[in-house]
């Protein structure tokens, strides 16, 4: 059988099944290609010194990486001019960035996670980009940081390239998940697998055990009952996997099944989570979905979630259905007994 581009695999939803507009399919093409080149950087690593820290913090008081910002410019400079676009927010800056007035505007909005794992960064381990696509609002003409504050369930598209042994590009528009391989000698975005599938159940989970002390009791309980194996009340052994790329363990588990896990915790009482709403857990959230998993915040399903911040944490529970619907069952029996 012929190989199938992604170009091809975008015109097949623009104009046979009808399912996105072409200016989504240019945009997405855009951003394609932007990761393209952030690929290429990564790989490069410090034969081009792309490799250490940038000197700067980002809005959540993180270190920078000099490929942070390389990826964040890369995907602004990529997507500003096509005419697609009407802002851009990314993980690497405070404020959304409205296009700039010398160039067209157009009706989408674009959130990303530049360069996602970056603590894998000067270890040479799987890395990635992370994005997702919003409409801006009917009637508005002047986008606002509100404009973007809409729940997953009003994305268009998502999608995360891993930057690893190979790399991927793995994308939804809401009509199943397909995944394309970056085709180094021809540069081209080969489909080398549509309609992903994440097995219902599993024994394999996610998590960084080394804050086991913070977890609240519902986290607790859930990885205690799977730590007790064949014996156990779950009467099989687990086994447990943390790339600390969130890429890079979605990415596992769209292909083999898992659960994915950053829950709140007490490290940071008031924030509830690491990972971020808007550019991390709800395209990861939508992709899980479209591969018939789930992903929730504990309580409540991740894509219903109706933001407040752009910059707003949550906490993530996704991956194999049967498992992320027992541990946010957890969670939801500890929220009605506790006391109000
Ligand atoms: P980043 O976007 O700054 O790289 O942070 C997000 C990453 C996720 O990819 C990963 O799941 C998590 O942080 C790892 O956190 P920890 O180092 O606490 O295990
Ligand atoms: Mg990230």
């Amino acid at each position: 059988m012929k190989p199938v581009s992604l170009t091809q695999y975008l015109v097949e939803l623009q104009r046979e099944k009808g399912l996105i507009p072409g200016e989504l399919r240019l945009l997405l093409e855009v951003v394609a290609r932007a990761c393209k080149r952030i690929s290429l950087a990564v790989s490069k690593g410090d034969l081009a010194d792309v490799i250490g820290a940038a000197g700067s913090d980002n809005v959540q008081g993180e270190a920078q990486q000099k490929l942070d910002v390389i990826a964040n410019e890369t995907l602004l400079e990529a997507n500003e001019w096509g005419g697609h676009l009407a802002a851009m927010a990314s993980e690497e800056m405070e404020g959304f960035y409205p296009i700039p007035h010398r160039y067209p505007r157009g009706e989408f909005l674009l959130l990303f996670d530049p360069l996602d794992g970056s603590s894998n960064i000067d270890v040479n381990v799987s890395i990635g980009t992370i994005f997702s696509v919003l409409k801006l609002p009917e009637g508005v003409t002047e986008p606002t940081e509100e404009n973007f504050l809409q729940p997953g369930t009003q994305q268009l598209a998502a999608g995360y390239a891993v930057y690893g042994p190979s790399t991927l590009l793995v994308l939804t528009v809401g009509d199943g998940v397909a995944k394309f391989t970056l085709d180094r000698e021809t540069g081209s975005w080969t489909m080398t697998g549509n309609h992903l599938r994440i097995p219902e159940d599993t024994k394999e989970f996610a998590i960084n055990a080394s804050n086991i002390r913070h977890w609240e009791p519902p986290v607790r309980r859930y990885v205690d009952e799977m730590l007790a194996g064949k014996t156990g009340p779950r009467g099989k052994d687990f086994n447990m996997r943390w790339v600390a790329s969130m890429v890079a363990d979605v990415h596992r588990i769209m292909t083999r099944g898992g659960v994915f896990m950053y829950p709140r915790d007490a490290r940071e009482p008031n924030k509830p989570g690491k990972l971020r709403l808007m550019y991390e857990a709800n395209p990861m959230a939508f992709l899980v979905e479209q591969a018939g998993g789930a992903a929730t915040n504990g309580l409540q399903r991740m894509l219903e979630v109706q933001p407040t911040q752009l910059h707003q944490r949550v906490a993530v529970f996704l991956g194999s259905k049967n498992e992320v619907e027992r541990v946010t069952a957890y969670h939801q029996e500890q929220a009605g007994s506790a006391p109000s």
